[in-house]
């Protein structure tokens, strides 16, 4: 008899993995390589979807583990000054290089194995060519300032939850544990917008998502909740006093009134 379908009720289990972008200067020979063809492209760039542990002896983000086990397909929606802007890539490294002068939407669609019985996810990168600023704002360095800041990272960690799995998908992803991200940095911090603060730790080379983040992570929500609660205190003591405020204006009103 054939595999039954089963699904494993009432259990889920995620995979992390990290999606963004790392953008270079091109140097004065591969500017010359596109001088005929693309003579306005200032950058090289790469968008990738990859799990999210980095391999020690690797210079990039993420990418130690194999992910093409639970995914079959990744398609980047690239912005239509490209050729052929719906790629399409079906095995691993699931990553478009390009060469290109400027920043926009990239929209990307994960899908899983047919194994998984999942509906393909779709969301959006931004893709980063400009040095961050502390201030968030954007902000166009001349290109040989840019150059010698090294190269751009934007990327974000996500973690794909599979519920109610199938039985044979959940034994696929149990054969394949993911390495675990490392405990504490060892190299820069990947930067978000969500944590300005964070730019100095970014700078010095490619950076590596940490356990400790997730734990920097979940203190500065927990910060910002006990700000919010304070602030909330602080609005309904106002409050309490304007109400009697207006009660013994009322009742002037109604003494003036007689
Ligand atoms: C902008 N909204 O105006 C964006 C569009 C387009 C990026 C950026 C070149 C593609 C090519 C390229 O970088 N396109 O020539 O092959 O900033």
């Amino acid at each position: 008899m054939a595999t039954e379908r089963v699904r494993v009720r009432g259990l889920n289990i995620y995979r992390p993995i990290i999606y963004g972008n790392t953008a270079t200067v091109l140097n004065p020979k591969q500017r010359e390589a596109l001088a005929a063809t693309a003579p306005d492209h200032t950058h090289t760039w790469t968008v990738a979807v990859r799990g999210a542990a980095s391999a020690p002896d690797q210079d990039i983000v993420g990418g130690a583990d194999d992910i093409s086990h639970f995914i079959k397909r990744v398609t980047f929606k690239l912005h239509d000054t490209y050729p052929n802007p719906s790629r399409n890539i079906d095995k691993p490294p699931f990553e478009v290089t390009e060469t290109g002068w400027g920043e926009f939407e990239i929209q990307i669609r994960i899908t899983f194995v047919p194994d998984a019985g999942e509906k393909p996810i779709t969301f959006y990168h931004h893709l980063k060519l400009h040095p961050w600023t502390a201030t968030g704002e954007p902000e166009i360095p001349p290109i040989d300032v840019a150059a010698k800041l090294g190269p751009v990272h934007s990327w974000q960690y996500d973690e794909l939850v599979f519920n109610d799995p199938f039985q044979t998908f959940l034994n696929t992803l149990m054969a394949h544990p993911p390495t675990p991200l490392v405990r504490s940095r060892r190299k820069p911090v990947p930067f978000h917008l969500a944590h300005m603060g964070g730019l100095e730790a970014s700078k010095g080379g490619t950076p590596e998502f940490t356990q400790q983040m997730e734990k920097e992570e979940a203190e500065r929500l927990e910060e910002a909740r006990k700000a919010i609660v304070a602030e909330e205190e602080r609005w309904r003591m106002k409050l309490i006093e304007r109400e009697k405020e207006l009660e013994q204006l009322q009742k002037l009103v109604a003494e003036r009134a007689q």
